[in-house]
């Protein structure tokens, strides 16, 4: 009997990890780790054989798991013992990276691939917490250390961790993560979406040791309505976190405060400084922060900065500001595949830069961290978005459970980030009952957990009473967003590029607006005359007919086009032309620059 409850209470641990989160550790990116990148053994389980038996019953969840689950990394006893699969035997992937750019026979795949990391690691103090980190899977990640299910993390672009504290050893740990990457329907993403859907283990995978007291979460901004004020907020975890002192160091600013936390280790401040230099696209400065809780110290660099909105106006730092945008897919400018490393995120923001941006949407889902890390140092603001993208099941509650954990999570990685300004919520998706809803709800979610960044979505747009010139905003979300954002592509998937030149725009919202999206796809090197699709004269034409026609919206406070470089996706089929790719890049997927990048850049220039 008690062993029946005891099994009982395992499946029921496994089975209810939904997110597999169990403690959210802040600033992974600064803190000292031991990098589990590199080549990791992996094998391709399209029937999910190392997974299920076969009555289809999950391995991992079975009192006595045969030993062919691959979870286990079992080796033949003897020259008699029935293993049917050798991790050690087969061919490596590299961590991070998707597995489609990386091995030719998986660039169409999607399905299970089974990874396996062995490491020794021995921990600096026998009381210290050890961390697993991952930066992100794509899409569903069971994870198993030393033979243990850890957690099964869903999203394909937010961290998550666990902690191994009691099973990490000091030789031959064995870390086994079944990645699978199969679209369904009730995911969010969805099934439908016009970007590849690179699987694997896309960003970086780390151990993290802290004392047993650790600093587990902190906020420092600028005060909302006093540019002399920075404040914030600690969060300390562990037996000693009641009553400790905690101290804030800002050397620059000559900044030394010591505070003490409350019974949850919970401690919160206000200090005020008469010399700090605001961050801003022109002057993006950033401060050394350093927090001291006992044991455990961070550094940060921390920008300080106010947005908000007033009437039709965007404000950073109190001053109106127009946002001169790209929107930008996480592709590798330098391999193709997924980006992951900073040298890929300088060369995606550099070209923003060079065509004069002072912001960029990052769609269509999180990007990786130094994306964000260096938009703070290249002054760029930031959207940031999670994939509740087109067509998601509005109805269904684990579908809005993992949406608003995927926006909890990159919160929770990107919340001390001065570049980030705006959450997005969602990108063209139809208004419903059940859609209404969903958004709401996660509106109401996301204000909850950041007061201090503005609320949008990608829209869309209608006409406006029947009439096919005239457009307007009718989505009931519209009211909730702090900003006003639509995509449109009058001139491409609507009509001819002359409609540009009929179109009115009736905008009643007393919100600015920002469009999201509009472009047009070109090859680079095709020329033609400006009439003939896919040449660089269609795109170049439709940006200056487009930009006039959007400068007739009197709260335009910006725009992000489709798109920076031209992006892989299935969708994209046209032979010579597409060949697999997106073409509305301003620049090639090889950085060729197209005839409308400089039609962008003007536009840019004559907007001081
Ligand atoms: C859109 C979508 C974007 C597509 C783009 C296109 O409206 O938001 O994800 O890639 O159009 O190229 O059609």
């Amino acid at each position: 009997m008690l062993l029946r409850i005891f099994l009982l209470l395992t499946i029921l641990t496994q089975t209810t990890l939904a997110f597999g989160q169990q403690q959210r550790l802040a600033n992974t990116y600064h803190r000292d780790a031991f990098s589990l990148n590199g080549y990791w053994q992996y094998i391709v389980d399209p029937y999910e054989n190392g997974y299920y038996n076969y009555r289809y019953e999950p391995f991992d969840q079975q009192s006595q798991p045969w030993a062919s689950a691959f979870f286990l990394n079992s080796k033949p006893k003897d020259k008699t013992d029935l293993i049917e699969y050798d991790f050690d035997k087969m061919d490596s992937l590299s961590v991070p990276g998707d597995w489609n750019s990386q091995k030719e026979n998986l660039f169409y795949y999607e399905g299970t691939v089974w990874y396996k990391k062995s490491f020794d690691f021995v921990k600096s103090d026998a009381t210290n917490k050890v961390f697993l980190y991952f930066g992100a899977a794509n899409y569903k990640a069971e994870v198993y250390f030393n033979g243990k299910k850890l957690g099964t993390h869903l999203g394909g672009f937010t961290p998550f961790q666990f902690e191994i504290s009691e099973l990490i050893k000091d030789q031959e740990n064995h870390l086994i993560l079944k990645v699978d990457n199969k679209r369904v329907k009730e995911g969010v993403p969805t099934l439908n979406t016009d970007w590849w859907n690179y699987g694997g283990i896309t960003r970086a995978v780390k151990i993290i040791e802290t004392p047993e007291t650790f600093i587990s979460k902190y906020l420092i901004q600028l005060a909302p309505n006093d540019h002399s004020i920075i404040k914030g907020n600690i969060q300390i975890t562990g037996t000693q976190k009641a009553n400790r002192e905690v101290t804030i160091k800002i050397p620059e600013l000559a900044i030394h405060q010591s505070m003490n936390t409350s019974d949850t280790g919970f401690g919160s401040f206000e200090i005020s400084s008469s010399k700090i230099e605001l961050w801003s696209p022109n002057t993006a400065k950033l401060y050394q922060v350093e927090i001291i809780a006992g044991k455990d110290t961070i550094t940060d660099l921390i920008g300080f900065r106010t947005i908000k909105t007033k009437g039709t106006d965007i404000l950073l730092n109190n001053k109106s500001i127009f946002l001169k945008g790209i929107s930008i897919h996480e592709e590798s400018p330098i391999r193709g595949g997924r980006a992951n490393s900073m040298e890929d995120a300088e060369v995606l923001l550099g070209h923003a830069k060079s065509l004069g941006c002072n912001f960029v949407r990052l769609a269509h889902y999180p990007h990786n961290e130094h994306m964000i890390r260096a938009a703070d140092k290249l002054g760029l603001l930031v959207w940031e978005e999670i994939p509740v993208y087109w067509t998601i099941a509005w109805d269904n509650e684990k579908t809005y459970a993992n949406a608003q954990n995927q926006i909890a999570e990159v919160i929770e990685r990107d919340r001390n980030r001065a570049s980030v300004i705006i959450w997005s919520m969602a990108n063209e998706t139809p208004t419903s009952a059940a859609r209404n809803v969903f958004l709401n709800k996660l509106a109401k979610f996301t204000r909850a957990k950041d007061n201090s960044r503005l609320i949008s979505a990608a829209l869309e747009q209608k006409n406006y009473k029947d009439d096919p010139f005239t457009r307007t905003i009718s989505d009931p979300f519209a009211e909730v967003v702090d900003i006003l954002s639509f995509n449109q592509y009058i001139g491409w998937y609507d009509g001819t590029i002359e409609k540009c030149q009929k179109i009115n725009w009736k905008i009643t919202q007393n919100k600015p607006v920002i469009i999201s999206e509009f472009g047009a796809g070109a090859k680079f090197g095709l020329h033609g005359e400006k009439h003939e699709r896919w040449t660089e004269e269609y795109q170049e034409y439709l940006y200056q007919e487009t930009l006039k026609m959007l400068d007739q919206i009197e709260q335009l406070r910006g725009v992000s086009p489709w798109i920076l470089m031209d992006f892989k996706s299935p969708r994209r089929v046209l032979p010579e032309i597409q060949d697999n790719f997106n073409r509305k890049g301003l620049i090639s997927e090889k950085g060729e620059k197209k005839k409308a990048f400089f039609v962008l850049k003007e536009y840019y220039e004559s907007k001081k």
